[in-house]
């Protein structure tokens, strides 16, 4: 199954609702950032339950471990059902974030190569193997790896196993789904979906890669 995860990077609130609904059918979940946060307070968690899709924090968490653990707090009893962190600050601190997650039964996914070209400055030379490394011991749910490298993604997979994968980097920054969604569990678009002239039809043209 690879599912599409809208990430709806609008930052006014009736625009982000209007998007949602258009394309709640087209869509497995919903990813909401700082952008959408910050434009349209933490409550638009809420305002999107109604669309019964699972919600996605993309706060990548990185702090220490008591600070992770109270925003990851907030972040699930604003309703999300998961959190990406960043793995870079240690296991502790990602496991405070895993911890969270599962005590309100929610996932937690980290952060293990980032799709854009400066990412490669860090998570490099075995940076990205030791964050999976950090993954399978802090029984964290899954890694975003990057769709701008499908190469890479075939290569953490056969650390990561079974866990899952969510991949962004499809369409504005390149990344082809016919390449990437054989590889992953949830492909995360966002211009190309809200950023349409209409975004339902966009996100329809997803669906012959979601399994
Ligand atoms: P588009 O490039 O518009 O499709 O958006 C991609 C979304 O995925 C944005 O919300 C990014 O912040 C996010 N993202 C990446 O693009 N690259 C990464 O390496 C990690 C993320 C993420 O964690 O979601």
């Amino acid at each position: 199954m690879t599912d599409l995860i809208l990430s709806l990077d609008v930052t006014d609130r009736a625009a982000a609702l209007a998007i949602a609904k258009a394309c709640a059918r087209e869509v497995d979940a919903i990813k909401i950032g700082y952008p959408l946060v910050l434009g349209a307070g933490l409550g638009i968690a809420r305002d999107l339950a109604d669309l019964g899709l699972p919600l996605i924090a993309d706060f990548k968490v990185a702090d220490i471990p008591n600070t992770n653990t109270l925003i990851c707090e907030q972040v699930f009893a604003a309703g999300f059902s998961a959190v990406i962190a960043q793995g870079f600050p240690g296991p502790d601190s990602v496991a405070a974030c895993v911890n969270a997650a599962h005590a309100h039964e929610g996932e937690c996914y980290v952060v293990a190569e980032m799709s854009h070209p400066g990412a490669l400055t860090f998570f490099s030379e075995g940076v990205p193997e030791h964050l999976c490394d950090i993954v399978a011991q802090t029984g964290a749910d899954g890694i975003i790896a990057p769709a701008t490298r499908p190469e890479r993604v075939k290569a953490l997979r056969t650390l990561i196993g079974e866990k899952k994968i969510l991949s962004p980097g499809i369409g504005a920054q390149g990344g082809d789904p016919a390449l990437v969604a054989p590889l992953v569990d949830g492909m995360i678009v966002g211009r190309a979906i809200y950023g349409a002239a209409d975004p339902a039809t966009a996100a329809r043209a997803y669906a012959p890669y979601r399994r």
